[in-house]
């Protein structure tokens, strides 16, 4: 298997998992796959370049970092191989060195809503919502978290680990218990696979359920999301696929071959509307959701003639 099918398979079966991390290996993959192939005329490298795109952005339907960051990456003006090839290379360069100090600013700039003694939700495993809680503490706010458990991959576990390495006080529950909890949170933070045009928020299946309890409740429900997570195609008029994944992951084989005629589903992720996030933490700041349409025309780069 070369190294390119390895990153697509590592990321559709999670090894390699979250919309950050999904984006940047997606750009390494292609930066090393431009790098080595072998094209005899610039036609053959645009159709190598275009195949490998595919594969790896068929990977996860859901996450916008996958298309967006494949979509920078694989940009190239030059008729020249070499020279194009060069051009992806810089790309990709250019493109993971954003995505890390996106998650340095959005820590810095979040960490400011985070005030000392508050209690901090999360769901899933987020780089970018995690970003913002260890800046926090570093800067000496007495903080802890409430971290569910994320069923049915249990991410949970990698965010209650990442938060305990780091000295911060975790406790981790079950999913259905968040509103149960919720009295005890001063500020929801979550991360994001996708921004849609009109602010709508989707990730981790679960994370409307933290966005209505956190409502009812009066807490503030923030999510930290990368420019390059907003999606350009919903200024389109699409829709944002939702992953639905193994049943596997949620019913063992032995258990579901005992109820033959049990129906089960699998969906990743979810959607939450804009009126129950009070503030997206990006790395250009911190906007509203209403300001999402900004953000994708002033931000990513591309003109809608480009993507019609
Ligand atoms: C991960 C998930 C994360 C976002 C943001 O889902 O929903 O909240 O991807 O993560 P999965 P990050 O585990 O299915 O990939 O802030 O790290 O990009």
């Amino acid at each position: 298997m070369n190294q390119l099918q390895d990153t697509a398979e590592k990321i559709s079966s999670m090894e390699i998992r979250g919309a950050g991390r999904i984006a940047k290996a997606a750009a390494i993959a292609l930066r090393d796959y431009a790098g080595s192939l072998e094209a005899g005329s610039i036609e053959e490298f645009s159709s190598l370049i275009e195949n490998a795109a595919k594969l790896l952005v068929d990977t996860r339907p859901t996450a916008v970092s996958l298309p967006n960051a494949v979509r920078l990456t694989s940009r190239y003006t030059s008729a020249d191989v070499e020279e194009a090839r060069k051009e992806i290379i810089n790309n990709a360069e250019r493109f993971i060195k954003q995505a890390d100090d996106a998650l340095h600013k959005i820590g810095e700039i979040g960490a400011r809503r985070i005030r000392d003694g508050d209690v901090i939700m999360t769901h899933c495993n987020s780089h970018a919502a995690l970003s913002i809680i260890t800046t926090a503490f570093d800067q000496g706010k007495d903080i802890s978290v409430i971290a569910t458990e994320t069923r049915p991959r249990r991410q949970g576990l990698l965010t209650s680990k990442h938060l305990l390495d780091h000295g911060i006080p975790t406790t981790l529950i079950v999913d259905s218990a968040v509103r149960y909890f919720m009295k005890e949170v001063d500020t929801v933070i979550v991360g994001a696979d996708a921004i849609a045009v009109n602010g709508a928020l989707v990730n981790k299946i679960g994370t409307s359920q933290l966005a209505l309890a956190a409502n009812e409740a009066r807490k503030n429900f923030l999510t930290a999301a990368e420019t390059y997570k907003f999606s350009p195609n919903t200024i389109l008029g699409e829709f944002i696929e939702i992953e639905e994944r193994s049943i596997n992951e949620v019913i063992d084989k032995n258990t579901l071959a005992g109820l033959p005629k049990l129906k089960v589903r699998n969906p990743a992720f979810d959607i939450t509307p804009p009126e129950y996030i009070d503030l997206i933490i990006t790395d250009v700041g911190v906007v509203p959701p209403g300001m999402a349409y900004t953000i994708i025309k002033e931000h990513l780069g591309w003109e809608i003639g480009e993507m019609v």
